[in-house]
């Protein structure tokens, strides 16, 4: 272990960790006849780069914080799983580009992914945790929750959203990142999909916003912002390696502490701003 700058950092997660979706060759998928469900075109095009992308992270804190308006000022927006702006707009904004879902929400009927309009005319990315060194072919037949069934049936219902599912190595190369770059030991369970999203758009940013992954002074016991749950293990993690993975952006982070702190978001410069 040894202490990096920020453009280090970012400039290191570049080599280990460009996201993959499964692609149509890939097998199982292939010779079961589904890889031609998987879409075509990449999430983002290799050479596009966005001015501004923002990620909004799920959690408590966004609640009151009024900064709907400057999230729907990015390019991109980028939100997780069943979080709703409806409703909550003034404080989360109204656009979202994509989601990042992972399999308990694709799989369980009450989170309606096959019907719920949060789940349409957007990009989908669907993941679902691995075992450290599985081949897919291992994941396929042991996937962590069903995430396949309600996938293939959302592409032929929907095929003009393009979901994509995370090809399942992309989680432990970002996880062997965190892990490389910790002092301590950290849990071999994936990545929460806060550290999914950065991941997947740094390649295609000049710069990410990360809104309260860091939390602020508005921090709160509650979970997320769209629900009365407490518990603290949301921002400071319980399975996933969550606490590493917000020191770590903390360590890449350009924005001053008054924007840390008090409006509530980490910047990150992209790939190409730092020319990595
Ligand atoms: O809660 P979740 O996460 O959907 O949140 C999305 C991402 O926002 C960041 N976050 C959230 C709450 C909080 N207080 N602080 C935060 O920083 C994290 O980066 C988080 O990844 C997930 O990562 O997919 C997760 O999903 C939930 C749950 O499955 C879905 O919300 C559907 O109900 C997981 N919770 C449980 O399994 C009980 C959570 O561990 C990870």
């Amino acid at each position: 272990y040894d202490k990096k700058s920020a453009r280090e950092l970012v400039c290191s997660l570049k080599k280990k960790g460009l996201i993959k979706m499964i692609q149509k060759e890939d097998e199982p998928f292939k010779s079961m006849g589904l890889g031609v469900q998987f879409p075509i075109e990449p999430v983002f095009e290799d050479d596009k780069i966005f001015e501004s992308c923002a990620v909004v992270s799920s959690a408590g804190s966004l609640r009151g914080s009024e900064l709907g308006e400057t999230i729907d000022k990015h390019d991109v927006v980028l939100r997780f799983n069943h979080a709703p702006t409806h409703e909550y707009e003034v404080d989360v904004g109204r656009k979202t580009s994509v989601r990042i879902v992972n399999s308990q929400v694709i799989s369980k009927p009450e989170f309606n992914f096959l019907e719920s309009p949060l789940y349409s005319n957007i990009k989908i990315v669907a993941w679902d945790p691995s075992k450290y060194n599985h081949s897919m072919e291992q994941w396929y037949q042991n996937p962590d929750h069903d995430i396949f069934t309600s996938y293939f049936k959302h592409r032929s219902l929907k095929p003009e959203t393009n979901s994509y599912i995370l090809n399942p190595t992309s989680l432990w190369d970002l996880w062997d990142y965190i892990q490389a770059h910790m002092p301590l030991r950290i849990r071999r369970n994936p990545p929460s999909s806060g550290f999914l999203g950065l991941a997947l758009l740094l390649p295609h940013c000049a710069h990410v916003d990360m809104f309260e992954f860091i939390p602020s002074f508005r921090m709160t016991k509650r979970c997320h912002y769209y629900d009365n749950l407490d518990d603290i293990s949301c921002t400071f993690g319980v399975w996933h390696p969550l606490s590493a993975e917000k020191l770590l952006l903390l360590s890449m982070n350009i924005a001053n502490e008054t924007e840390v702190f008090r409006d509530g978001y980490i910047r990150i410069p992209g790939y190409q701003t730092l020319g990595c």
